[in-house]
C-alpha cells in the first residue's frame, strides 16, 4: 500500500514505521480527503459573500455574473499573488539583513562574497569605487528594498533580460514596476467587480510572477550569496539516512538562510558539541527539509533529510531532537505528531506560528545568540530520545552550481563563459536543457514524476537543472553525482564528461529558479542559438507542483520565454477559455506557454518535442542519438528495451541496487 505512495524506499519504509505507531502522514490524509472537484479545476468562486458560487453544469454564472473564466482567471492570479509575495517577503527580509550587517548591527553575519557585493551593485548603478564594503552594501539592500515599494518605473534586476524581452514586456504593459505593487494590484483587480476580462486579469498575473521572478526571488537570491557566499559544488548524501542514531539531531525547515546560516555556526561551537557530549551523544547533527535545506547545502554541504513529504517522516524516526522551522511548507501536522515523539517542534518567524509549538523568535540582531540557544535546546532534548528508526537510505550527491560556477566551469578563472554549452547544443551533443523544479504533492506518488522526468530528459541528451524539492529527490536517487553520467545520452556524457559535472546540476532553492533566468539569459546572449529565451531549446518543468509558489514560479518562466510544463493536474481545468489563453494565448504574446499533463510520460514527450521544434525553427542539426561517442549506449539500451510501465519502476530499482 505504502508502495504506490512513493518511490522512494526510506519513504515507503516510515510510512509502514508510522502505520504500526498509529500515527497519519500527509500520504493517508491525501487518500482520505478527496479534493473538492470544484475547487480543484478552478470552478469555484468565493471572493463574495453573495456566493461561494460553483460554476458547475447548467451554472454558468455567478450571482454577480461572473463568467467561468473570469473565476478561473481570478483564481489564478490569486495563486500568482500568493507565491510572490512569499518569494519577495523572503527577499524583502534579506536586504533588512544586509542593511543590519552593513550598520554593524548583524551579529555573527559578514560579507561573504564581495566580488558579488560589487557585481549586484554595478547592476544597480551604485559606485563601488573607493568605498567600503559596508557603504556599499548599505546602499545595495536600500535600493533592494526600494523594488518593494517602488511605484513607477521598471523593477531594476529586469534590466538583466535580453532587450528584446524587456521591450517585449513594455509594449504589453506587463513590465513590473514594484514587487508589492503588483501584488496589491492583484488584489484589487480580482476583488469582487473590478476586473473581469479573464485576458487581461491573466496578463496582470505575468506581470505580478515578473516582480517575483525578476524581483523579489532574484534579490533574495542575490543578498543570500553576499552575506553567505556564492555557491561552489559541495558533496554530501541526502535522504532520512543522514540522521545518526549517536548525535543530536537538528532538522532546519523552511525557506530562508538567515537562521540556517547562524545555526551552522552555532553546531559547530566547540562549547557545544562539549555540551553534546556531555548528554551522551557524539556530536551535534544538522541535517534540511525543504529550501532552507537547499540553501545550507548548496553552500555548506548540509545534508537534506529530504524534501517536503519528509518533513513527518522525519519526526517518525525518533531521532531528532529539534525540528527548527521559519516559513513556508511547514505542515501543521508537525504540531500533532511531535506529541507523540520527544521532537520539539520550534518556530521562529513572527510571520509564522504553530499553536502546540515552541515559539523562540530569530532576531537577525542576535543571529548567533538566538542560534545557539536553539543548539544547546536541541542537545538538552536528547537525553529524551526512545526508540528511534532511522532508514538507511542515501544518495551520494553534489550541489552548488550557483550561475556564476556554471560560467567558470565552462571556462575557467579568466575565460568563463556559456559558449561550450551553447556549441554543444548547436552541434546536437546536448539536445536541449530542462529545468525540473518544484514541489512534492501528496496526491501523486512522491518522486515518481520528478525522477521518471528526469531519467528519461538525460537518456535522452537533454541537460537538467534541478531546484526545490526536485533536487532533494534528485539528490535521493543519486541523481546528482557523476555516476549519473553512465545513464545520460552518448553526446550528453561526453561534455559532462569534458566538464566533470552530473547531467543534472542542483542550482538551490525555489528563489534560485531565478539563476535559471540569469543562466538562460546568458545562454541567449552568448548567441548562437537565437536571441532571447524563447527561441532557446528548453523547457521549464514542475511534475508534482504543491503550492502557490509554484505557480508564480511558472508563470514568470512562461512570461521569460519558457515552455513550462506542470504535473499533478490543472487549477483551470474548469475553463477551456483560460486554458487556452495561458497556452496558445501566451505563447503568442510572450514566446512561452504553460501547460497541465498529469502523467510524467506526456511531459515528457511533450518536452522532447518541443526542443526539437526549436532546434528546427533555429535551423540545426537534427537530434541524432547515435551521433556521439558510444560512451553511456549500453545502459541505456538496456533502459529503452523496457516498457513504459517498467521505466516507472527503474529509478527506483537502479536506486535500491545503488543503496
Ligand atoms: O519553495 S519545492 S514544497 S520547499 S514550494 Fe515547498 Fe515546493 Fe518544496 Fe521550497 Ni518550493
Amino acid at each position: 500500500m505504502a508502495e504506490l505512495k512513493s518511490i522512494d524506499p526510506a519513504a515507503i519504509e516510515m510510512l509502514e514505521v508510522a502505520q504500526e505507531a498509529g500515527h497519519e502522514t500527509a500520504f493517508e490524509r491525501a487518500e482520505r480527503i478527496k479534493p473538492c472537484p470544484i475547487g480543484d479545476e478552478g470552478a469555484c468562486c468565493k471572493i463574495c459573500f453573495m456566493g461561494p458560487c460553483r460554476l458547475v453544469g447548467k451554472t454558468k454564472v455567478g450571482v454577480c455574473g461572473a463568467t467561468l473564466a473570469t473565476v478561473a482567471a481570478r483564481n489564478f492570479a490569486r495563486m500568482v499573488a500568493g507565491g510572490a509575495s512569499a518569494h519577495s517577503d523572503h527577499g524583502r527580509d534579506l536586504a533588512f539583513t544586509l542593511i543590519a550587517v552593513a550598520k554593524g548591527e548583524g551579529q555573527g553575519y559578514q560579507i561573504r562574497d564581495l566580488a558579488k557585493l560589487h557585481a549586484t551593485a554595478e547592476h544597480m548603478d551604485i559606485p563601488t569605487e573607493g568605498r567600503t564594503k559596508e557603504e556599499i552594501a548599505l546602499d545595495v539592500g536600500n535600493k533592494a528594498l526600494e523594488q518593494f515599494g517602488q511605484q513607477r518605473g521598471e523593477i531594476i534586476f529586469t534590466r538583466r533580460a535580453t532587450p528584446k524581452r524587456q521591450q517585449l514586456w513594455r509594449e504589453l504593459g506587463i513590465m513590473p514596476r514594484g514587487v508589492d505593487r503588483e501584488v496589491v494590484e492583484t488584489l484589487h483587480r480580482t476583488h469582487e467587480g473590478v476586473d473581469l476580462d479573464p485576458e487581461n486579469i491573466l496578463d496582470h498575473a505575468m506581470r505580478t510572477s515578473l516582480a517575483d521572478g525578476w524581483g523579489g526571488s532574484m534579490i533574495a537570491t542575490d543578498l543570500s550569496d553576499i552575506l553567505f557566499g556564492t555557491p561552489a559544488p559541495v558533496q554530501t548524501m541526502a535522504n532520512l539516512g543522514v540522521l545518526k542514531d549517536d548525535e543530536v539531531n537538528l532538522v532546519i525547515h523552511g525557506h530562508e538562510p538567515t537562521l540556517s546560516e547562524m545555526i551552522v555556526v552555532a553546531a559547530q561551537d566547540p562549547e557545544l558539541i562539549e555540551h553534546a557530549k556531555s548528554v551522551g551523544a557524539n556530536g551535534i547533527n544538522l541535517a534540511g527539509i525543504c529550501c532552507t535545506s537547499n540553501e545550507i547545502l548548496m553552500r555548506h554541504g548540509i545534508p537534506p533529510a529530504g524534501n517536503f513529504l519528509h518533513q513527518e517522516l522525519a519526526i517518525v524516526t525518533g531521532a531528532v531532537e529539534a525540528m527548527v522551522v521559519d516559513v513556508q511548507c511547514i505542515m501543521q501536522a508537525l504540531a500533532g505528531l511531535t506529541q507523540h515523539y520527544h521532537t520539539e517542534l520550534i518556530t521562529t518567524s513572527p510571520k509564522a506560528k504553530i499553536p502546540g509549538a515552541t515559539h523562540m523568535q530569530f532576531d537577525e540582531h542576535k543571529a548567533l545568540d538566538s542560534a545557539k540557544e536553539l543548539v544547546r535546546r536541541a542537545i538538552d532534548n536528547y537525553p529524551n530520545r526512545g526508540k528511534t528508526h532511522i532508514p538507511s537510505y542515501t544518495g551520494d550527491m553534489v550541489a552548488g552550481f550557483s550561475h556564476e560556477y556554471l560560467g567558470y566551469m565552462q571556462g575557467g578563472y579568466y575565460r568563463g563563459s556559456f559558449r561550450p554549452l551553447n556549441d554543444a547544443i548547436a552541434a546536437g551533443r546536448i539536445r536541449g536543457l530542462a529545468g525540473v523544479v518544484g514541489c512534492n504533492n501528496a496526491r501523486v506518488p512522491q518522486d515518481e514524476g520528478i525522477i521518471n522526468t528526469i531519467r528519461e530528459l538525460i537518456a535522452n541528451d537533454v541537460l537538467v537543472v534541478v531546484t526545490g524539492c526536485a533536487a532533494h529527490a534528485s539528490g535521493k536517487f543519486g541523481y546528482l553525482g557523476p555516476e549519473m553520467m553512465s545513464s545520460a545520452g552518448a553526446g550528453l556524457r561526453e561534455v559532462c564528461e569534458a566538464i566533470g559535472i552530473p547531467p543534472v546540476l542542483h542550482l538551490g532553492s525555489c528563489v534560485d529558479n531565478s539563476r535559471i533566468l540569469t543562466v538562460l539569459t546568458q545562454v541567449a546572449t552568448e548567441g548562437g542559438i537565437g536571441e532571447d529565451i524563447d527561441d532557446i531549446p528548453g523547457v521549464g518543468i514542475c511534475p508534482e507542483y504543491m503550492c502557490e509558489k509554484a505557480i508564480a514560479i511558472g508563470t514568470y518562466c512562461v512570461a521569460s520565454g519558457v515552455y513550462t510544463i506542470f504535473g499533478v493536474g490543472s487549477p483551470v481545468a474548469a475553463s477551456e477559455e483560460v486554458t487556452n489563453l495561458i497556452s496558445e494565448g501566451w505563447e503568442k504574446k510572450v514566446g512561452g506557454k504553460m501547460e497541465f499533463h498529469k502523467k510524467w510520460e506526456d511531459i515528457v514527450a511533450n518536452s522532447l518535442e518541443h526542443i526539437d521544434k526549436k532546434r528546427a525553427d533555429l535551423g540545426l542539426a537534427e537530434y541524432d542519438p547515435d551521433r556521439f561517442g558510444q560512451s553511456g549506449d549500453v545502459p541505456l539500451e538496456a533502459f529503452f528495451a523496457t516498457s513504459p510501465e517498467e521505466r516507472n519502476l527503474y529509478s527506483r530499482k537502479a536506486y535500491v541496487e545503488v543503496a
